[in-house]
């Protein structure tokens, strides 16, 4: 007789994070992070340009990734009049 296989065997390991809060009164917690979809780096057109640059400022979706260090980013140093979009308006608009 064949032994039975198990049929959820990863469930038992799931792909955990930990999140560390340190507080002041140098206690330290650690609490699993569930993976969120933004987990998996998924490449973006704009990653061939050096952040800020005029190149990389027109090929940035505004907002495309959320509030993200390049969305801080493009929003210095692309959209100079904070309008919302990259144009011939900017400071940095070659054209
Ligand atoms: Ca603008």
């Amino acid at each position: 007789m064949k032994a039975k296989q198990p049929k959820h065997i990863a469930s038992n390991t799931p792909d955990r994070l930990l999140r560390i809060k340190i507080y002041n009164n140098k206690n330290i917690y650690f609490t699993a992070q569930a993976p969120w979809s933004k987990r998996d780096y998924v490449e973006q057109p704009q990653d061939d340009f050096a952040v800020g640059s005029h190149e990389w400022c027109k090929a940035y979706i505004p907002w495309s990734e959320g509030l993200t260090f390049g969305m801080i980013s493009w929003q210095r140093a692309c959209d100079t009049n904070n309008d919302g979009v990259y144009d011939e308006n900017d400071a940095g608009w070659e054209g």
